[in-house]
């Protein structure tokens, strides 16, 4: 069945549907069994990606405490079967098709605007980041919102080891891509997904490249092995799976944007009195209670990232 596409390319009706109707507690509920059932031993469980996962003792790492959340973490289990992941499906219940996402070998290559392009090995990068826990926000477009226990690096360690020229302004983020693990009625999309930010929001200190989460390896569905998680903006700015960094002196066009750029640019950071075309931005709910709590200017954000836009008046930071 194909989405149905009123103005081109938009989200599907499900992101615009009042949450009362589709973030149904009781779905999440049974996602949350399903999760503990999984923990208990299915062959998707996190035991087996240990074994074939040469970095797996590498986790759990020491929590940094820095960047602590008032609110509650939500559960493993929620967070790991009501996910984003077009590649997969437009639906929020995709980690089992996620499991086709294949995690080993994985090279992350480095190109474009840097002293030498080089192609890394991700237990070869582990080998030489320092991983550590971070507790991070993490709010959709969407509306709906979670509080994740990451485990990664600061992706200011992957813009050093790559060295940009000085002439670079931006870093372009490439997702996994195999057509044949797109669903067909999801083939119509601008594969591969892409994102971007400038390299100083790369270098800030919260852009945080993940590769594991509730003390363990990432799951497949979260966007194993490697995701970016940039928490003072909207969720589909931390593209999943990631492949390919490359530096230019040019804005990336990210997939949302060539998908509808009306309703999705390339800041995209959050703020509650910037309504998306189709809903306000005030209110999110809280995945795992369903909760309506209101949204923060850069999701809470701003002690790190307000200095980086002051002066930018003239672009729309929040679309
Ligand atoms: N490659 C890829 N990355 C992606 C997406 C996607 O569809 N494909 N969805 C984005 C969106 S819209 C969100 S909200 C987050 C969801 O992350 P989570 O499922 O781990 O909560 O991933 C982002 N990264
Ligand atoms: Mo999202």
């Amino acid at each position: 069945m194909l989405i149905r596409m009123a103005n081109g390319w938009e989200l599907p009706d499900s992101a615009v549907t009042p949450e009362a109707a589709w973030l149904d507690r009781r779905t999440l509920m049974r996602g949350a069994a399903a999760g503990s059932i999984l923990a208990a031993g299915s062959p998707f469980a996190g035991a087996v990606a240990a074994v074939d996962d040469p970095s797996a003792h590498l986790y759990p790492a020491k929590r940094n405490g820095e960047y602590s959340v008032e609110r509650e973490i939500t559960p493993e289990a929620v967070a790991t079967t009501f996910n984003n992941f077009y590649e997969f499906g437009s639906s929020k219940d995709i980690w089992r098709e996620a499991q086709a996402q294949p995690l080993r070998p994985w090279q992350v290559r480095i190109d474009g605007l840097v002293e030498q392009p080089k192609t890394l090995d991700i237990d070869e990068l582990l080998q030489r980041v320092a991983l550590e826990e971070r507790v991070y926000r993490h709010r959709c477009v969407e509306r709906w919102s979670m509080v994740a226990p990451w485990t990664g690096f600061p992706m200011r360690a992957l813009v050093e080891m790559a060295a940009p020229l000085s002439s670079a302004k931006y870093v372009r983020m490439e997702s996994y891509f195999d057509a044949n693990l797109v669903p067909r009625n999801m083939r119509i999309y601008p594969w591969p997904y892409v994102e971007g930010l400038t390299i100083a929001e790369a270098t800030n200190e919260l852009a945080f490249l993940v590769t594991g989460a509730y003390g363990k390896p990432l799951e497949k569905q979260n966007g194993a092995p490697l995701r970016l998680a940039a928490p003072w903006k909207y969720g589909f700015k931390s593209g999943k799976s990631l492949v390919r960094f490359s530096f230019t002196d040019e804005r990336p066009e990210n997939f949302w944007q060539t998908v509808n750029a009306r309703e999705y640019g390339f800041w995209a950071n959050v703020n509650p009195d910037v309504a998306h075309p189709r809903w306000s931005q005030k209110i999110e709910t809280e995945l795992h209670t369903g909760e309506k709590l209101p949204t923060s200017l850069y999701n809470g954000y701003g002690p790190w990232v307000a200095d980086l836009y002051s002066g930018m008046s003239g672009e729309q930071l929040f679309v």
